[in-house]
């Protein structure tokens, strides 16, 4: 098989995403990993958006982290999913409204707002049906969760998420996956990586 490269910001979730995702499946990936904000120019010139991660695998050029998780999971015959068709898509759901509304929050301590906390309410509903194992949800949430850790310890997301026990277990026990660990900045890496983005983030 031709080589997999994936490019990415350090420090960024979504790039973590794909590495666990591929520690797990044993794929070897080659991270071309470069400071935050100055993604590499060849790559930035195959990505519409101007966003990284990116997949690179012979001629195929990829964007957005759920779509190469499903190109990787496809590569290594790897379901990922429940196998039944309703669980797969609530499984899905939690995946589509962790990023539509929670994602954001992990970057900056912004308030929660009212819609949030019904959307972790609803989260907590649906990684409750799951257990904590190797699958895409947890290799989903699990980078933002250990960022939040990181980052913000005493703000806004991780206290509505304090006041989720259930969910907060779970998201614990995804970042404690052997895939996850073995993926995971330390502490003072990851803040040195939130220092290094500030500038980016007050632009923004
Ligand atoms: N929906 C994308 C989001 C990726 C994303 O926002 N990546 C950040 C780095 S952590 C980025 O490239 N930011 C640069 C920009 O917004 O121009 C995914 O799931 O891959």
């Amino acid at each position: 098989m031709e080589s997999l490269h994936l490019i990415a910001d350090e420090g960024c979730p979504y790039g973590h995403r794909i590495r666990a995702l591929a520690a797990h499946l044993e794929l070897g990936l080659q991270v071309v990993e470069g400071p935050i904000g100055q993604a590499h120019p060849e790559a930035l010139a195959h990505s519409p958006t101007g966003r990284v991660p990116l997949l690179v695998h012979g001629s195929l050029v990829l964007g957005e982290s759920v779509v190469i998780g499903d190109y990787l999971a496809d590569l290594g015959d790897w379901r990922g999913f429940p196998a039944g068709p309703g669980e797969r898509a609530r499984h899905r759901e939690a995946m589509a409204l962790f990023d539509l509304y929670l994602a954001g929050l992990v970057f900056r301590p912004r308030p929660v707002s009212p819609r949030a906390e019904e959307v972790l309410d609803r989260l907590q509903e649906l990684v409750l049906a799951f257990d904590v194992s190797p699958c895409r949800l947890a290799f989903h949430v699990a980078p933002f969760f250990l960022r939040v850790l990181h980052w913000y310890p005493e703000g806004p997301l991780l206290q509505a998420i304090a006041g989720r026990p259930g969910l907060r277990a779970w998201l614990h026990a995804s970042c404690a996956l052997d895939p996850v660990l073995a993926t995971s900045p330390s502490t003072e890496e990851s803040v040195a990586h939130l220092r290094a983005a500030q500038p980016l983030l007050n632009a923004t």
